[in-house]
Order: C-alpha cells, then sequence, then structure tokens
C-alpha cells in the first residue's frame, strides 16, 4: 500500500492540522456525553497546550510526556500537543497506582506529565519518588470540578497562549510515542513507534479491511493507553476525517446507550465485551445487544483476545453484524492479521494484513509447513522495536516481532489462533490448548465466563484446571462440575476436559482486559 513518507514529518499535521487546512475546520471530530468538538476545535486546544509544554513547561524535542486520564477530549488534545510539541507520548492506563506509575516514569524517564485532576493522587505520590519527573500540569476538562493550585492549572495557562503552534520539524523516523505491553507474563516493555509507523497503522489494516468513510462515527472500550484504543478511537478516525467517541467508562450499558446517542457506526472493543453485551441468562434474544439490531452500527471489530466461534455467533445472533476478528500487538501498533465481515472463516484469526508479511515458524525460526502448529512473527512498516530492554531477543529478532502466539496457516493463508506460546497444556503428553476448552466451555448456557491453566499433577506432568464464573442463579456444585466436565468431552475431544474445576466470582486481567492464565496458575 504505498507507505513511502517524506524524510520530515509530524503525524500530527496529517491527522489533524491538514483537515483544517483543507476546509474541514467546521466537521465534528471529538464527541463525549454532553461535548462536541470540530477539528478546528480540538485544533485550538492541542495549539494552546503545545504552547505551554514548550513555553512554561520548557519541553524540547525527545522529551517524555506522561499522559493520565480516562479516555476523554482533553487527553486527545493533550496526546497531540505532545505530538505537535516534537515530544514523546507516554500514555498510561488509568488504573495504574503510584508504584506502577513510578516504575513507567523510570523505564520511559518521562520529564513532564500532564494529568487528569481526578487522577492526580497517586502520580504526585510517584513523582514524589521520580526526580526525572520535573513538570507536571493538571487538567479539569468540561467540568471544571477540582479547583487547582495556579502554577499545576493547565486551563489557566491554555488561556494565556494564542494559537496557532508551528508543529514541530520532526523527522519521520522520530519517535513519537511508547507504549507498554500488557504483561500478560508480569512485566511490561516499552515499545518505541516513529511518526511515519502512526501513518502507516492508519493506512494498512484500515484501508485493506476496515475501509471507514469520512461519515463514519467510531465508538468503544479500549483506553487510548493501549495502542488497540489509540488506532481505533483517535487515529483512525481522524485519518479519514470521521468522528470518534470518547467514553470514560465503556461498559456494556455506557456503550449501547453511546452507540444509540451518537449514531456510532464503528465500534471497537474485546471478546469478553462483545460475550456480556451479546448474552443474557435466557437468550440472546432479549441481550442489549439484540437493540443494536437495525441500529446505525455498521463494523464491530474484536482484538485484544482470542476470539472464541461462540462468541462470533452470539453476537451475529444478536445484532445480524460479522465480527471483525483481527490480531494487533503494542510491538506492531495495530492489527496485522484480519479478515473484514465477508471474508470471516470462524476458528480463524484471518489473513496477513498487505503491508505485512506473517510466518509460522519452528524453534529454530524455520517456517513450517501449512497446518503445523508453530510460533507466529511478524514483520511490518509499524513496528518493533523496545526502549532499551535486556530480553528484545526474545521478542525481536532482526526486525521480525515474535508475538509469542502458537498459531498454524491453512491453505488458503488463513491463521489460526491456538494459545499463547506458555498457555500450552501438557498432559499425560497430550498437547492441549488453553483457550480452546475455554471455547468448549462457553458454550455451556451455565457459564458467563472462564479461564483455563495447566496445574501440576504428579501422574499426569500437568493436569487442565478451569475457573468458571457462572451466571448469575446457578449452582456451583458437584452436579455443575460433572456436567461441564460431560460437556467438554461431548464438545472437544475428551481427554482434554477439565480434571479440576473452581467455580469464581471473577476472572485475573490485565488493564487491557486479558486473562492472565500465569495468575490462574499461580492461584492452584
Ligand atoms: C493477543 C490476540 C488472538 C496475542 C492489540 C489490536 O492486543 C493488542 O496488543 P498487546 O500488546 O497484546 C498482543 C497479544 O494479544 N491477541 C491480540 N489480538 C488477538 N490473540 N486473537 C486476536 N484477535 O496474544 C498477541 O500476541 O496488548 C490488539 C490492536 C493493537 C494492540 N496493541
Amino acid at each position: 500500500p504505498g507507505l513511502q513518507f517524506p524524510p520530515q514529518l509530524n503525524c500530527a499535521t496529517w491527522l489533524l492540522d491538514r483537515h483544517v487546512a483543507e476546509g474541514r475546520g467546521e466537521r465534528p471530530c471529538i464527541l463525549a456525553p454532553g461535548l462536541r468538538w470540530t477539528y478546528r476545535e480540538l485544533q485550538d486546544r492541542a495549539d494552546r497546550i503545545a504552547h505551554v509544554l514548550v513555553h512554561d513547561m520548557g519541553l524540547v524535542p525527545g522529551n517524555r510526556v506522561l499522559l493520565r486520564a480516562p479516555n476523554t477530549p482533553m487527553l486527545a488534545a493533550c496526546w497531540f500537543a505532545v505530538i505537535k510539541a516534537g515530544g514523546i507520548a507516554v500514555a498510561t492506563m488509568p488504573l495504574l497506582r503510584a508504584k506502577e506509575l513510578q516504575a513507567i516514569v523510570e523505564i520511559s524517564q518521562a520529564s513532564h506529565a500532564l494529568c487528569d485532576a481526578r487522577l492526580a493522587d497517586e502520580l504526585l505520590q510517584a513523582q514524589a519518588a521520580c526526580p526525572t519527573l520535573k513538570q507536571l500540569r493538571l487538567f479539569n476538562g468540561e467540568d471544571a470540578a477540582h479547583p487547582l493550585a495556579p502554577d499545576l492549572a493547565l486551563e489557566p495557562a491554555m488561556a494565556r497562549h494564542g494559537t496557532p503552534f508551528a508543529n514541530v520539524d520532526t523527522a519521520a523516523d522520530d519517535t513519537c510515542l511508547l507504549g507498554f505491553t500488557s504483561g500478560t507474563t508480569g512485566v511490561p516493555k516499552a515499545t518505541m513507534h516513529f511518526h511515519r509507523d502512526v501513518l502507516a497503522a492508519c493506512r494498512c489494516w484500515p484501508e485493506q479491511v476496515l475501509r471507514p468513510t469520512a461519515d463514519d462515527v467510531f465508538i468503544g472500550s479500549p483506553p487510548l493507553a493501549f495502542t488497540f484504543g489509540l488506532g481505533g478511537l483517535l487515529l483512525f478516525p481522524m485519518h479519514v476525517g470521521a468522528q470518534a467517541v470518547l467514553l470514560e467508562k465503556a461498559g456494556p450499558e455506557q456503550l449501547l446507550e453511546g452507540v444509540r446517542q451518537f449514531g456510532a457506526t464503528v465500534l471497537f472493543t474485546a471478546p469478553t465485551s462483545y460475550r456480556k453485551l451479546a448474552s443474557h441468562p435466557q437468550s440472546a434474544a432479549h441481550s442489549p445487544a439484540a437493540a443494536l439490531r437495525g441500529s446505525t452500527l455498521r463494523h464491530c471489530v474484536s482484538a485484544g483476545e482470542a476470539l472464541p466461534a461462540a462468541t462470533r455467533a452470539l453476537w451475529r445472533e444478536a445484532t445480524g453484524i460479522e465480527l471483525i476478528d483481527g490480531i494487533g500487538a503494542t510491538e506492531m501498533l495495530h492489527i496485522f492479521i484480519s479478515a473484514d465481515a465477508a471474508h470471516a472463516r470462524p476458528g480463524a484469526t484471518g489473513q496477513v494484513v498487505p503491508g505485512y508479511r506473517a510466518e509460522v515458524v519452528d524453534e529454530h525460526d524455520q517456517p513450517v509447513p501449512d497446518g503445523t502448529v508453530g510460533q507466529l512473527r511478524v514483520i511490518g512498516p509499524t513496528g518493533c522495536r523496545y526502549l532499551a530492554d535486556a530480553r528484545q531477543t526474545r521478542y525481536v529478532r532482526h526486525g521480525w516481532n515474535y508475538t509469542g502466539d502458537a498459531y498454524w496457516r491453512d491453505a488458503d493463508g488463513y491463521f489460526h489462533y491456538q494459545a499463547r506460546t506458555d498457555d500450552m497444556i501438557v498432559s499425560a503428553g497430550y498437547n492441549i490448548a488453553a483457550p480452546e476448552v475455554e471455547t468448549a466451555l462457553l458454550q455451556h448456557p451455565a457459564v458467563a465466563e472462564c479461564g483455563v491453566a495447566g496445574v501440576p499433577d504428579d501422574e499426569r506432568g500437568q493436569i487442565v484446571k478451569a475457573w468458571v464464573v457462572l451466571h448469575p442463579g446457578q449452582t456451583p456444585d458437584e452436579a455443575m462440575t460433572r456436567a461441564l466436565q460431560d460437556f467438554v468431552k461431548q464438545t472437544v475431544a475428551p481427554y482434554k476436559y477439565p480434571r479440576a474445576i473452581a467455580f469464581v466470582a471473577d476472572l485475573p486481567r490485565t488493564a487491557t482486559g486479558k486473562l492472565q492464565r500465569f495468575q490462574l496458575r499461580q492461584l492452584a
């Protein structure tokens, strides 16, 4: 897809200022409950914040700026301000605590921070322990609720500066953002992305698979600190001059209400969220998603975790919409294997997105024949490099990102997900993929959510154990255990059935919503 970029390039110029320069400034850009900013209004905010960063806070190009807020219009403005000023955006998950923020400041060497006043406490605690973090400003957003110390308040400082701001003339391969990986295995790593990576990400998967237009209205749940959310809820809509709805809370009710209120056409969320929206203890016909049948929604994108075939079917039954599955990674910024609704193949993630190469390799890095399970590796125009990390070589070799996922490819080039390579269970000599057992369990009507992991066993090496969250009104007893075991035996090869089942109220998940199977193993 013709991805030659000029040597000097600031991605904010293309994504934001271009629309105003070309006469689209009055088109709506960012929507939120009770708020609507046009492209010109977002540019106005971003320009003023960029002036504050440079003139009041002493930012010079290359400085890292920590951002902390729920998905709000002000967070979007701050993100663009950092990019315009030639800084490096380090967006963080709103739920992080002082200790985690401290680790991120230390890894990223952030010198500046912009933070939603409601989330200031943990960041101020972290700052006390971080001598490199010298400059910090707090913002209130629209409902100016928190009185702020004058030297810390961003909004009055914005009012003192004018517009425009002349974007720093960065190189196309200057770093503009650090993305932190989800840490499904515990420790997050920082990936670096260039200005040109951001534009390449807008050109690859969106143009090949999603194909949005300026009339689309994007909505969804992933935080902008997660590159799944950054792309789906900010970069991709703005690339085509469309609108993005930012929701601070995006549970099933808020998403449903948001789609209705804003006439959303494109939804981005994770498999568990689709399942929650679509499942109702009695029937899919009464699920919240049934209300989406015949709504404005036309594209629904699932990523972050494997999409169980049952969830795909549930969503289709409830809404009439075929989900677009796609595997992406922080290392690669966004999705690199996917299929649009017309090409969806249940059980497969999809085909490689043009612009990328993806292969399934053995432990010697040699591609394996189609049909054979191996590790997925990918290379492309949007990644990948880590910020100084001693474990680099485990995930990146010769420019390839080794995703840590076990996959096989079929003769038509569709990639079929098996498991994270460390979520393969070996029991009495059998190789069992934890997600396959989960997928089977999820088809049982009593099961709301579940997680599966291998636990040590004297006789078999490991046994399959399932942690199950039941729907309200279901009884967690011996009879239920046997019913679920029998059900799995009838759904997949009987040796895969969970020999142990624990009923729990919820499952350990990362801030990006991924199941942490290593936590389950530790529970055992
Ligand atoms: C898993 C999937 C099966 C897989 C992400 C879209 O998830 C994102 O990035 P992370 O760095 O995690 C990457 C890992 O997540 N995964 C993601 N999508 C799928 N597994 N099917 C899928 N559809 O283990 C992968 O290695 O947090 C997703 C866009 C941007 C992202 N950063």
